[in-house]
């Protein structure tokens, strides 16, 4: 059984999300999704729409996902491929090169995949005039 890990926030789940989730469990039999705690967010400079129960019961939902754990930590993910028996960890694009991924090569394999254009969750939040471009200038998408 080959099993697939990834880490993210899912806040109001969209089909950037789905897309990456469906990717990730055709490479594997088994998807492990982290969830980002809402303390890591914080962390991460991120105030998710809703909260981490409401997150991770939507991830349950979906046909892909597996297991949903508690992403808490940077640190964490060395042991999360141990203690979860990880076969390959799986990211979108904008995570590609990113120092806090690289250091798991040596542990499991690592795969990125294109990021999904044109949605993102602070896209939805700015469409839904629930969150104001910062002087005019659209937010990077973070999610
Ligand atoms: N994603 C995507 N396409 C989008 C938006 C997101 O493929 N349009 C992917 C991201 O690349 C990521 C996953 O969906 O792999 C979850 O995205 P986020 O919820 O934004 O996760 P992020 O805030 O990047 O947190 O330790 C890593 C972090 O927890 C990742």
């Amino acid at each position: 059984m080959k099993r697939i890990l990834t880490y993210g926030t899912y806040d109001l789940l969209h089909y950037g999300h789905i897309r990456l989730l469906k990717r990730a469990k055709e490479l594997g039999d088994y998807l492990i999704v982290a969830l980002s705690t809402d303390e890591f967010n914080a962390l991460k400079g991120k105030k998710a729409y809703h909260n981490y129960e409401t997150r991770k019961e939507m991830l349950e939902a979906l046909r892909y996902v597996d297991l949903v754990i508690p992403e808490k930590t940077w640190e964490q993910k060395i042991n999360d491929i141990k203690e979860y028996n990880v076969d390959m960890v799986v990211m979108g694009s904008d995570w590609a090169n990113d120092e806090k991924f690289k250091a798991i090569e040596k542990e499991c394999d690592l795969l990125f995949l294109n990021r999904t254009e044109g949605v993102s969750t602070t896209k939805i939040k700015e469409d839904l005039g629930l969150k104001k471009p910062i002087n005019g200038v659209a937010q990077v998408p973070n999610c």
